[in-house]
């Protein structure tokens, strides 16, 4: 792979410096590669990059990580991004006609950029269901006899108003299930607060297979909390297409604060639903377009990352990211979308079935500029949401990445 990489390099390079190739003889001067890598003042995550290289006519490319794709760069400055600790090694790559030098510098990066919010803390975790509202919301998604109730027995472990009850006489009679796949390999756990009226066991099950599932036995005639760990649990070839809970209990249960923890979430707790660092579009091509992942064609610092996906279009609307599946729930507050655009004009996001309806941001062609698609208070329970669309107003190509979903 990265040798196709440099030939690939090295191919484009001599077709463009053959074209510039001129009769006369001219003294040419072998391409020398040299930088500087200085942390910025501001913050020590943003690294300068001062291009020193030396001969004729030459043209540089960066490789800002080891594995990272090769990015075009100027002859004086260009400034790298790097969100987390570590050591990555920077490479540069000069060339004119007469060749290509390289050459490297190991960056050491101290600590995760301060002004980002953590990654997988305490803190980070996505609310799936504290009933506050009295509603139940998405987790009723098999209609059994599933309500919100007033919380049977306050406590220091659940004091809230309102729970979810599952009236039940017979163990697994009635079952809490919310149908939108949020497991995914980056899942660390789900916590939730548990009531049982008698004794029992509660079962989460995230695989669509019943054989599967984790069991904790609860106390009964108080709220406990269970912890499920599922580091390394979760496997990216398989489906996980609901959060189920049943009680293996002969009495009524209820449950409240369903807590969702991972590392992809942040304090502010996004979920990323694409980011195409691992190189494949994944499920973003449900319709078969001309969408592909490739190398960010401008990074900077509103989008560092190496991969995005990039939809090929000449026309309007002509090609589209589409990632079929609920995704949303009543507790959204907003999808936020990096996007890149060749030519002005509008991203639409739509979410619903019926092609009338989206939301429409302008965008400015040239640079990476992050979209936020408000949608609090736009999300109607009765209604399906079976897909994410995301579809380019522009005549030219557009990118896209970093796709998050945030709940309120
Ligand atoms: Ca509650
Ligand atoms: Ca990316």
């Amino acid at each position: 792979m990265k040798k196709q990489y440099i030939f690939l390099l090295i191919s484009v390079l001599s077709v463009m410096w053959s074209c510039s190739t001129d009769e006369t003889t001219v003294v040419e001067e072998m391409p020398k590669a040299a930088f500087t890598a200085t942390p910025t003042n501001e913050n020590p995550n943003y690294i300068v990059l001062e291009n020193q290289s030396t001969g004729t006519n030459i043209m540089s490319s960066w490789k800002f990580k080891e594995d990272g794709p090769f990015v075009r760069g100027s002859q004086s400055s260009d400034t790298t991004y790097y969100p987390n600790e570590g050591t990555y090694k920077v490479t540069l790559y000069t060339g004119n006609n007469l060749g290509v030098d390289t050459i490297s510098q190991e960056i050491i990066i101290e600590q995760r950029d301060p002004d980002l919010p953590p990654i997988g803390g305490d803190d980070a975790f996505l609310l799936l269901g504290d009933f506050e509202d009295g509603e139940v919301g998405d987790w009723n998604a098999w209609g059994q006899d599933v309500s919100v109730v007033s919380n049977p027995a306050g406590s220091a472990v659940n004091s809230s108003d309102l729970v979810l009850k599952m009236t039940q006489t017979e163990p697994w009679q009635n079952s809490a299930v919310r149908n939108i796949p949020q497991v995914t390999s980056f899942a660390t756990k789900i916590v939730v607060d548990v009531y049982f009226e008698q004794e029992g066991d509660l079962k989460l099950q995230i695989e669509g297979d019943f054989a599967t599932g984790y069991f904790q036995s609860v106390t009964p005639g108080e709220w406990v909390t269970l912890e499920y760990t599922l580091e390394g649990e979760v496997d990216d070839s398989t489906e996980y297409p609901w959060i189920l809970f049943q009680g293996n209990t002969s009495g009524s249960y209820y449950i409240d604060n369903i807590k969702y923890y991972a590392l992809d979430i942040g304090g502010d707790n996004g979920t990323v639903y694409g980011d195409f660092e691992d190189e494949q579009v994944g499920d973003w091509n449900a319709w078969n377009q001309d969408v592909s992942v490739i190398a960010n064609p401008a990074v900077d610092a509103v989008n560092s990352s190496d991969f995005v996906l990039l939809m090929t279009q000449v026309d309007p609307f002509s090609v589209n990211a589409v990632r079929n599946g609920q995704i949303v729930g009543v507790a959204a507050d907003k999808i936020t979308v990096d996007v890149y655009f060749e030519q002005a004009g509008s991203l639409k996001l739509q979410l619903e079935s019926d092609f009338e309806t989206g939301y429409f941001l302008d965008v400015e062609p040239g640079k990476w500029v992050t979209l936020e698609y408000d949608l609090n208070g736009q999300i109607d329970g009765s209604i399906e949401y079976p897909w994410v669309v995301i579809q380019g107003n522009t005549p030219g190509n557009y990118y896209i990445d970093n796709i998050t979903y945030y709940e309120q």
